[in-house]
């Protein structure tokens, strides 16, 4: 069976295979945490690196707790890292903060490229954060990094929040499936609560997969959409739409304000189409403008709104307590499939049955047990 990987917290204790990283499927790993560090960057601390040397577990948990942003960063960095013994450390700097996690709000907002999350996120983000609220913004967008111009465009977007000493911005990190990128950004949630940022935004593109992970990391879920040309639900997939607690057309400004009504009004036919919400809460849909601010107070009110009903008929803590569920269920998938392709035996054969597949001289089904045995074995 695997080994535990709640291994003690120290750093240098000796990961079972020391140079599994050198090895093929994952030799990619430190040339990716290589240059993660060179990424464009919203926060400028955000070059801080878990490798430049080694912190034990306990200078992580007390400069977050003392909601040092230096220190959260290095954390978020090393629980993005793909090294094992850095998923070691992270894990134990995670358990640590959990204690102090939890007493927020986490809000998905979800739409397609360039529907205007980050503009959105600026405009209320800032009313929020000139409140005294202590906010972070995330990004579930792994494609955004890849082009220099669109982190550029985004650090623009959110230029005044990202400034704001009550807000912190972290983009996605630079490698890794959207599914992978999810799964990290939840483990960041619980640092940067624990940091004193109760108010979390998740900024992830509208786009499939992504969306149903980062739905079981939130309490809301926002949909942000355009009013179109003609078909007004055109491109956003009715499961989405079923997710949303509250959509909002955004950008109902200037010429597009009465098209941004009618849009408005077509999704709120489609919601009536759909089946009533486990929280018994009406999705409601609204309009507003990041540039002009007109409704974003509107949609803020209506975020609270549900919050309130959720809490009042328990939902609220149902709903995280299945998350939690869920979440340790991924993490067992997640630390079985790592232990499976990290094995000896498993690396050696892989490539040669994979090749026996590619020929069809193994059946699929024959050639997993194959593996699975090899692994089981050991
Ligand atoms: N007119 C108008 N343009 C907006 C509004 N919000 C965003 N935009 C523009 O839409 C483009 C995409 O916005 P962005 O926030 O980067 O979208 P994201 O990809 O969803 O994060 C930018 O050029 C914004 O200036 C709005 O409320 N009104
Ligand atoms: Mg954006």
């Amino acid at each position: 069976m695997p080994t535990s990987g709640s291994s003690p917290s120290d750093d240098t204790a000796t990961p079972e295979r020391p140079d599994s990283d050198a090895q093929l499927p994952h030799s990619s790993a430190r040339r990716e945490s290589r240059s993660a560090g060179k990424a464009p960057s919203i926060n400028p601390d955000l070059q801080a690196r878990p490798r430049s040397a080694a912190w034990p577990v306990d200078r992580y948990v007390e400069g977050i707790r003392a909601g040092d942003r230096v220190t959260l960063s290095r954390a978020i960095t090393l629980v993005e890292s793909t090294q094992p013994r850095h998923r070691t450390m992270a894990q134990d700097v995670i358990g640590a903060c959990l204690p102090f996690a939890g007493d927020s709000q986490r809000i998905a907002i979800t739409g397609i490229p360039g529907v205007g999350k980050s503009t959105f996120l600026e405009a209320l983000g800032t009313r929020l954060a000139e409140d005294g609220r202590k906010i972070a913004v995330l990004t579930v967008d792994p494609s955004s990094e890849r082009s220099k111009g669109s982190i550029l465009g985004d650090k623009t977007r959110m230029g005044a929040l990202a400034n704001h000493p009550n807000a912190y911005i972290r983009p996605s990190p630079t490698s890794g499936s959207l599914g992978g990128v999810a799964r990290k950004t939840r483990e960041t949630i619980v640092l940067c609560e624990a940091a004193g940022y109760r108010t979390l935004f998740v900024e992830t593109v509208g786009v499939g997969q992504s969306e149903i992970t980062v739905h079981s990391m939130v309490d809301v879920f926002v949909l942000l959409a355009l009013a179109g040309a003609g078909d007004e639900l055109q491109g956003i997939k009715r499961g989405i739409m079923e997710m949303a607690d509250l959509i909002a057309i955004t950008k109902a400004d200037g010429d597009n304000a009465r098209a941004a009504e009618q849009a408005g009004q077509a999704y709120e036919r489609a919601l009536r189409l759909f089946p009533p919400t486990d929280s018994g809460w009406e999705p409601r849909v609204l309009t507003c403008s990041a540039m002009t601010g007109e409704g974003i107070d509107t949609v803020w009110d209506t975020i609270q709104a549900y919050l309130t009903h959720i809490k009042a008929n328990d939902h609220f803590a149902e709903q995280r307590r299945a998350q939690a569920r869920y979440w340790m269920h991924q993490r067992i998938e997640q630390r079985l499939t790592q232990d499976f392709f990290e094995h000896p035996a498993v690396q050696s054969h892989l490539s040669n049955i994979e090749e026996e597949v590619l020929e069809g001289t193994l059946t699929s089904f024959a050639a997993a047990e194959r593996l699975l045995q090899l692994y089981l074995d050991r």
